[in-house]
């Protein structure tokens, strides 16, 4: 590469990766053979359309790899494509719920989220998100244990009668019901959308429940649990009894809100690396280090709730925990830029019932997939609890320690 100005920050950035450790539970390590593919001649090209249907000549091959991309993705998730539609074209998980909306609902109808301070997402109706300007927003919460509670979303849909119900979180540690919310849904005649995100690979590894048998949608991104480049998936039940009730082509309409809807040209090249990332998933190592990812969670949990740290919820069921830290009456924010100053990578976040502000809230995000990329396992996050508690409480600096746990496992899959 020749722009010296540019290689010299990737390479900046990657020492920066390989010296510290990355516990954000949405970032992970992809493989080289991911990056090959992202970084190939097929960002070149313009594809608009679908296989067999584009508006450009020239895509013999682009139609081949969405077409392989596709029938991955319905493999990995156990779909016949007699029942699911999947649509591999939107540019991340916000687009990909906006493709939802703009399929399903009508300007004005109502969405169902969880709230984001409690753990949901910006496209699940945030009121700074257009999720909450084009339609109507109602958000339910989790209760004092930090469980979303089941009772209080059922009363709420009751009274509110959204056309959408959504699950799926940035921060929330404990396996979501899918069953208990379609049936929430249905009964309204909603349909039930839900965003795997952050649980996708979990799901495909088979560590964690999944909401295939159903939902009505699901979307996903492909780069935090399951390893993948920036993108996400949409698949749609083509069976969904709401849709057949509303007289919904369902699939179809996810397709055009894609395109020509809300998005012109696919990125063909960030198809191609998703499908490499599918494969890797379907491969048998990829459900061993599913499994990891879920035991190093729980190991970093216990160790740090032994430390006397407050987990929401007192622990995890998944890849990521939340530490509230007001009993040690330190802000999220001062905690993640000190444990930055010693290489410890997390993201400062709102726990439930806040006091604190959303730029300065009382608790920490902390996730497993990153770390368990590089090989590591129960040992490791126990050493890294204690390293945590040594920055956090004993006032002290752990580079030394963190750069030779680095050093140890690498970054170079
Ligand atoms: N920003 C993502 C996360 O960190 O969970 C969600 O979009």
């Amino acid at each position: 590469m020749k722009d010296g100005a540019i290689v010299k920050l990737i390479r900046e950035e990657t020492k920066r990766q390989a010296e510290t450790l990355d516990l954000i539970p949405s970032e992970n390590t992809v493989s080289q053979d991911v990056l090959k593919a992202l970084g190939s001649v097929l960002t070149n090209k313009y594809s608009e359309g679908y296989p067999g249907k584009r508006y450009y000549a020239g895509n013999e091959y682009i139609d081949k790899i969405e077409n392989l991309c596709r029938t991955r993705a319905l493999k990995l998730f156990h779909c016949s494509p007699k029942q699911w539609g999947v649509n591999v074209q939107a540019y991340s998980g916000s687009p990909a719920n906006m493709a939802v909306y703009y399929a399903l609902l009508q300007p004005g109808e109502k969405i169902m989220g969880m709230s984001l301070p409690f753990g949901g997402h910006l496209t699940h109706g945030w009121k700074a998100n257009f999720s909450a300007r084009f339609y109507k927003s109602i958000q339910y919460t989790v209760g004092r244990d930090g469980y979303i509670d089941y009772t209080a979303l059922r009363k709420m849909a009751k009274k509110e009668r959204p056309q959408i119900v959504v699950t799926g979180a940035t921060a929330y540690p404990r396996v979501i019901d899918f069953k208990k919310v379609a049936a929430i849904a249905h009964e309204i005649g909603a349909y039930f959308l839900a965003d795997i995100s952050h649980e996708a690979g979990l799901i495909a590894a088979g560590v964690y429940p999944s909401p295939f048998p159903y939902a009505d949608v699901i979307t996903m991104t492909t780069h935090k649990t399951l390893r993948g480049p920036r993108g996400a998936i949409i698949f749609t039940n083509i069976k969904s009894k709401i849709a057949k009730r509303k007289k919904c082509d369902i699939a179809k309409e996810i397709d055009r809100a894609v395109f020509p809807g809300l998005q012109g040209g696919p990125h063909d090249h960030q198809t191609a690396a998703i499908a490499v990332a599918l494969h890797e998933a379907a491969q048998p190592s990829f459900k061993k280090y599913g499994r990891q990812v879920a035991k190093n969670a729980a190991s970093l949990a216990k160790e740090l709730a032994r430390y006397g740290f407050n987990l929401v919820s007192g622990g995890t069921d998944n890849h990521l925990m939340l530490i509230d830290l007001t009993k040690q009456k330190i802000s999220g924010r001062n905690a993640q830029d000190r444990l930055e100053k010693s290489g410890i990578i997390v993201n400062r976040n709102a726990v439930p019932y806040d006091q604190r502000k959303p730029f300065d809230p009382s608790g920490i995000r902390l996730g497993t997939p990153a770390l368990t990329s590089r090989g590591m396992k129960e040992k490791e996050m126990k050493e890294i609890a204690k390293l945590i508690h040594t920055v956090l409480i004993k006032n002290k600096n752990v580079k030394n320690e963190v750069a030779k746990l680095c050093r140890k496992y690498k970054n170079d899959r």
